[in-house]
């Protein structure tokens, strides 16, 4: 990003899509730990446009392999308008979650305007899980496991075309780092897709400096880059505040390098912080590491000022 550019902050307070309550408390709980002040200090024009509105979470079991799907859809709805509009000005998004369904409306707004603007879309997806189920295949029905499904066409016509025509993106641009949790049904989809997955297993193998230089080897300046960071990408040991824990995530130093090398390559366009659930945080310190990891992403290092 160009120091100029505004980030302007959007809250979606929900637990629409997830399979437990919380994350819709996590945009106050990302404010609390100072998200806005963070990026203030690092010198960028810094607006919180405040609180998406939405429906409730009438938490009921699913209707057809979903679950909550009409809310779902308003929801994202409302994310996609928001981001789009940011992305229209020229701004920054950041999207503070919710839960991670809301990465469609997002999403989709970013491939939109790529789209428009002729830019090369590449999404680096920072998670535990795969998040690449469908109706037919989920454990569950909670929509926060299906946005990388919905977003390369695959779910219900409701969040596939939620831009217009499906699909918003091709899975060619997509980066899922950090994987460590995919269901049995899944896994074929993903092989089927041809994702590109840095699972837990290869980062361990060659290390979190391999990984990053593979993931964002062809960024070009034509390249608009979105982050949709899951905080259950972090490991639960450092990051507890989150729905569902899944042990052997990268650590404090990996997930630093992760995001520093993120920042060094340039063309972040946008961003999601989602899941984070104050529900299951000690004293808020998941949602202060966020702002610590979202800090580097924007480029603060040890070393040097820019
Ligand atoms: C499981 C499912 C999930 C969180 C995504 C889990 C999905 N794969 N959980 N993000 N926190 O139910 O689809
Ligand atoms: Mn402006
Ligand atoms: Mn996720
Ligand atoms: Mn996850």
């Amino acid at each position: 990003m160009q120091r100029t550019t505004q980030v302007s902050l959007i809250g979606a307070p929900t637990d629409i899509g997830a399979g437990h309550r919380g994350a819709s408390m996590g945009p106050e709980a990302l404010r609390v730990a100072g998200i806005g002040q963070a990026l203030t200090q690092r010198g960028i024009r810094v607006v919180d446009r405040g609180n998406l509105g939405g429906p409730m979470n009438p938490w009921t079991g699913p209707v057809d392999g979903y679950r909550h799907l009409a809310e779902v859809v308003a929801w994202n709805r409302s994310v996609m308008e928001a981001v789009a509009a940011e992305l229209g000005q020229g701004h920054l998004p950041v999207l503070l979650g919710g839960d991670h369904c809301l990465a469609i409306g997002s999403i989709t707004a970013v491939a939109r305007h790529c789209q428009a603007t002729k830019k090369r879309l590449l999404v680096l997806w920072l998670d535990a899980h795969a998040d690449y189920n469908t109706s037919s295949v989920t454990p569950s029905g909670n929509i926060h496991g299906m946005p990388v499904a919905c977003l390369c066409g695959l779910g219900p016509p409701e969040l596939t075309e939620l831009g217009g025509t499906a699909p918003a993106i091709s899975p060619d641009c997509v980066r899922q780092i950090g994987i460590r949790s995919v269901d049995t049904g899944e896994k074929k989809l993903v092989r089927d897709a041809g994702l590109d997955i840095y699972d837990m297993r290869y980062i361990d193998e060659i290390g979190m400096k391999r990984v990053m230089e593979e993931a964002l080897s062809d960024i070009d300046e034509n390249t608009h880059v979105h982050v949709s960071f899951d905080v259950d990408f972090l490991d639960p040991e450092i990051a507890p505040g989150v729905g569902t824990t899944i042990p052997g995530g990268p650590n404090y130093r990996e997930a630093q390098l992760c995001m520093e090398m993120i920042a060094d390559r340039g063309g972040l366009g946008s961003l999601d912080i989602m899941e984070l659930n104050p529900a299951f945080d000690e004293h808020n310190k998941t949602a202060v590491l966020a702002v610590d990891l979202v800090e580097s992403l924007f480029g603060k290092s040890t070393l040097m000022r820019d």
